[in-house]
């Protein structure tokens, strides 16, 4: 993957790639300070658009309340004119957005000590687990390092600082020969992944962990009322790592990986071993939404 673009946008500015750097002082480097975004943006027939823009924002605002930020100095409005803008400068028709905020100041644990700023940067994204995983499905392992507990951090900011977490999973699961790592909560129940939400299928009831210790992803909201448009009944609850084995599916889902199957999870096959039924009716459902065919498409679609 090369993240290369002509500009990044920069608090108001866009900047040449090559200049839109921040010093090694900055205490975001040092203390993990930072909260970021993902968001994508697809062809279709009417031009470039943006998946669920103004939530991802929105998530964006949220993050930095819970964080703690005072006077953060963007509206969502701010904010999605800069990412039209930077799309549109970069003469992307379809990316990946990454908007980010990091701290500028003294360096301190009192995050009043420093101030915020904001960049975001696009690049071309293809699928987050290869091309090959959206058909034929991905091996996951249970990660042996637990999801922050919710009072050691909180798992509803996307913050930098969170992602050391899933930094460990992932290296373990992926120098272990896995493609990617469930991660369950301190109580024992199964989480997200490292970088997705997770879901499984049984008896065609889809099944999902609650809210409490995840990411609220996007695309996980998407896919529930995706499914529940297509008459699937949807439940939101507890989940053990066993449930997964016996699963007919498991399928995870985020803005980056958008929904890829898994086939085995800890050397045992899910289901017929390759993507299921549910799975790709559901891909199929989510990629015709994106790119501006669906059901939904007006009311998530925001053209650049
Ligand atoms: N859980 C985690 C921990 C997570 O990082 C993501 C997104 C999700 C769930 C799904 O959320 P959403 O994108 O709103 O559906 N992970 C982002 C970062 C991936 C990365 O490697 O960096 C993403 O998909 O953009």
């Amino acid at each position: 993957m090369t993240m290369k673009s002509d500009f990044i946008w920069m608090d108001g500015e866009l900047v040449p790639y090559d200049q839109a750097t921040v010093h090694v002082l900055t205490p975001t480097l040092h203390y993990g300070l930072g909260i970021f975004e993902g968001i994508r943006a697809y062809a279709t027939p009417k031009g470039t658009a943006v998946f669920r823009l103004k939530e991802h924002l929105e998530r964006f605002l949220n993050s930095a309340h819970i964080f703690g930020i005072r006077d953060f100095p963007y509206s969502v409005e701010d904010l999605r004119q800069a990412v039209h803008e930077t799309i549109r400068r970069n003469k992307f028709q379809a990316c990946y957005i990454r908007p980010l905020m990091y701290m500028e100041g003294s360096l301190g644990l009192n995050l009043d000590a420093s101030r915020p700023r904001v960049s975001i940067a696009t690049w071309e994204w293809g699928a987050y687990l290869g091309e090959e995983a959206l058909e034929k499905g991905v091996h996951m392992t249970v990660s042996s390092f637990t999801r922050q507990h919710i009072n050691v951090s909180m798992t509803k900011a996307k913050l930098a600082g969170n992602y050391v977490n899933s930094v460990l999973a992932k290296t373990l699961a992926v120098r272990s020969g896995y493609d990617e790592a469930i991660m369950l909560d301190p109580e024992g129940y199964v989480a997200e992944c490292t970088g997705e939400n997770l879901f499984f299928v049984r008896d065609d009831v889809i099944y999902t962990p609650h809210r409490a210790t995840i990411l609220e992803g996007i695309t996980r909201d998407a896919v529930i009322t995706l499914a529940r448009d297509l008459g699937y009944r949807v439940v939101e609850e507890p989940i053990s790592r066993d449930q997964l084995y016996i699963a007919d599916e498991v399928f995870v889902c985020g803005t980056a990986a958008e929904i890829t199957p898994v086939s085995m999870i800890d050397h045992r096959q899910i289901g017929a071993g390759k993507r299921g039924p549910v799975a790709e009716i559901l891909q199929k459902t989510f990629f015709q939404t994106v790119k501006g065919d669906g059901k939904r498409s007006s009311e998530w679609l925001d053209y650049v």
